[in-house]
Formats: C-alpha cells, structure tokens, sequence
C-alpha cells in the first residue's frame, strides 16, 4: 500500500491540494480515519469537476462535499489560504509527525512517540537507528526512492519480469498486478502483486511454499533486494529493474499477497481499487443484501447474520450477484 497518492492535476488543483493536506493531517496526526476518508473523498470529487469552482456553495452541490469543507473553500477562494493549515504546518510536532510518517513503516502511532522523544528529521532517524525495526530501517535508507512514483513503462517491465519467473516455476500459478497499474493510471506508488494457485483453496491447510518460492526466484535473478516482512501469505519488500546503459532505476516497494483460489477474485477486486471506489462497491452490496470484503461476498440473511461465501470465478461475478454494472478497472476510480 502505497502512502503517496498521485497529485490531482485538475481545473481546481489548489482546493484539492488543501484537502488532501488536510486529509493527511487527520490521518497522521490525529488519527481521525473517518476525516481522513471525508476530505478524500471530497478531494476526488472536486478533482473530476469539470469547470472552475466559483464558491463553497457551488461545490456544496457535489456528493461528499459538505458544509464545513464548503466553507473552507470559501476561506480559501477569499484569501488564497487556509488558517487551519497555517497553524498546522507552523506546529512543529503536527509537521513532524506528518514528515516521519512518510518514511515506510512508520505509522502515526510511531511518528508520534518518536517525535515525543525528540526524533523528528531524517537525520535524527539515522542517529537513532537503533529505535527502529527492520522495515522502518529499510524505509529509511529508501526514503527518497520511496517517495517517487514509479513511470507506467517501468511497471510493464517489472510486471514482465515477475510474470516470467511466476510462469516458469509452474504455470498453474495465476499473477496479477493490480492497484493503480491495473487501473491504468500512467504512474504507481506501489506495485501490488496478486498471486494463487489451483492447489491451494480457503479450506485446504496453508501452503507458504506457493509464495516463499516466488519470492526467492525473484530473489535469485536480483529484482528483489531487500524484504520487509515475510509472512506465509504476504510479502513487503523492495524490489529493482536491471540497470540500462549504466542507468540505475530506483528502488520500488513490491508487495506480493498469496490468496487462495476461491477467495482470488474478491482479492483481485479490492487490491484493484480504488478505495473510494471500493467503499461505494461495499456499500452497493449492502443495498442488496450482501457483504462484501476482500476475501469473500457473502449472502446477507433477514437477521444480518452474514451466510456462507458465494462461488465466484472472476470479477464480473461479483458485480452480477449484486447487480452492478460491470466497470473495467480503468473506469473504478470512484
Ligand atoms: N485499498 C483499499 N482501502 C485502503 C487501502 C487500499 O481499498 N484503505 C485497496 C484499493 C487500492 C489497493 O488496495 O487501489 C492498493 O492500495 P494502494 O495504496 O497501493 O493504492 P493504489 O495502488 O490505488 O495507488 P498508488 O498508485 O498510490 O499505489
Ligand atoms: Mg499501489
């Protein structure tokens, strides 16, 4: 899961630039998910206005933008900024906790007790190794690395890459790259591999083998040069395309998920996205009575008590059983 979001490049860039500011704020300093989600989700929709905003009012008018954020953008249109980011950004633990979190594996919980104990530059992390864990010690040699988007052409090359050894280990595997790449979009944070096999089923016992293979074929031909965190069914690591012409690419972060065959097209789904478009996929099925997550959709009955999940064989069965119209992944931004 990538931390950095593509900018949103639109008539109205200024007000969704605050927004996700704003939103980065309530995720990473106060913990506040639901705010997080509000002004995300009001950043979407006003990135896709076609025309120019011309007051809080007219925005008012657009699902998910509500009083207070019509407000702010009035504050904003008036005087060309925010009072509330202001303050923000000159509070010095706020701004810290922010910066740390955006080194991998550092969280908001951990941004925070280090800030506490004085550790709020890059500098201060190097000095403090010590404090971190192994993933947050690789977030920091990488930081600066992690923090570019990674060009669509380099993630064909690095999907050619995977899908090749994936297919000469054993060609029953099934790989798919999904998150913004499958979507289409023309840059990734991430690349967010989907994997599974015929054998291994949600009732068959664990088969960590089916993943820890892959990872040490990739390992071997040194596209992947330092993990993360190995599990029997999720990979987090780092990975980087064979230098071209004495030119290095930039490491990437590479996750690589083991999912059972059954549970393979609910988790190609939701790994797909969007998040926004997840959450009104969820909350479609909801309406019809079922629910839906990334391993299963499952009937709802009369009590609310979930029933047992439904055979589904690719993603279009998901969209039929709860009567959605089939998106392809390019148009699942929202
Ligand atoms: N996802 C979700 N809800 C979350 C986080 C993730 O539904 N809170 C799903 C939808 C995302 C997918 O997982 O598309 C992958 O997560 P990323 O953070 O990698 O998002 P993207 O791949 O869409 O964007 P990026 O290009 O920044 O990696
Ligand atoms: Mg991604």
């Amino acid at each position: 899961m990538s931390k950095r979001k593509a900018p949103q490049e639109t008539l109205n860039e200024g007000i969704t630039d605050f927004l996700v500011e704003l939103a980065n704020y309530e995720r990473n300093v106060n913990r506040a998910i639901h705010k997080y989600n509000a002004y995300r989700k009001a950043a979407s929709v006003i990135a896709k206005y076609p025309t120019k905003i011309k007051s809080g009012a007219e925005a008012k008018k657009l699902d998910g933008v509500g009083a207070k954020i019509a407000e702010k953008i009035d504050e904003f249109l008036a005087t060309g900024k925010l009072r509330k980011l202001e303050k923000i950004r000159q509070d010095d633990t706020s701004s810290s906790i922010n910066y740390l979190t955006r080194v991998s594996g550092i969280g908001p919980a951990a941004a925070r007790k280090l800030v506490e104990e004085g550790i709020k530059t890059l500098d201060d992390l190097r000095n403090n190794e010590n404090k971190l864990n192994h993933h947050q010690k690789i977030g920091l040699k990488y930081f600066e690395d992690f923090e570019m988007r990674i060009p669509r052409e380099e993630m064909l090359k690095m999907q050619d890459i995977v899908l090749e050894k994936v297919k000469n280990l054993d060609s029953e595997y099934l790989a798919t790259v999904c998150g913004s790449f499958r979507r289409g979009a023309q840059s990734s944070g991430d690349m967010d591999i989907l994997l599974t096999h015929p054998d291994f089923m949600s009732d068959s016992p664990k088969q960590p083998h089916l993943l820890h293979q892959v990872v040490q074929s990739l390992e071997e031909c040194k596209f992947l040069t330092d993990t993360l965190v190995k599990g029997d069914t999720k990979y987090m690591g780092v990975g980087q395309l064979p230098s071209e012409g004495g030119k290095q690419f930039p490491f990437r972060r590479i996750d690589i998920r083991l999912i059972p065959k059954d549970q393979y097209f609910c988790g190609v789904l939701y790994f797909t996205g969007s998040d926004i478009f997840n959450k009104n996929m969820r909350a479609h099925a909801l309406e019809k009575g079922f629910t839906l997550n990334e391993y299963t959709l499952r009937p709802l009955g009369v009590t609310g008590m979930a029933g047992e999940p439904l055979p589904v064989d690719s993603e279009k069965d998901i969209f039929d059983y709860i009567q959605y119209k089939y998106r392809e992944p390019k148009d699942r931004s929202e």
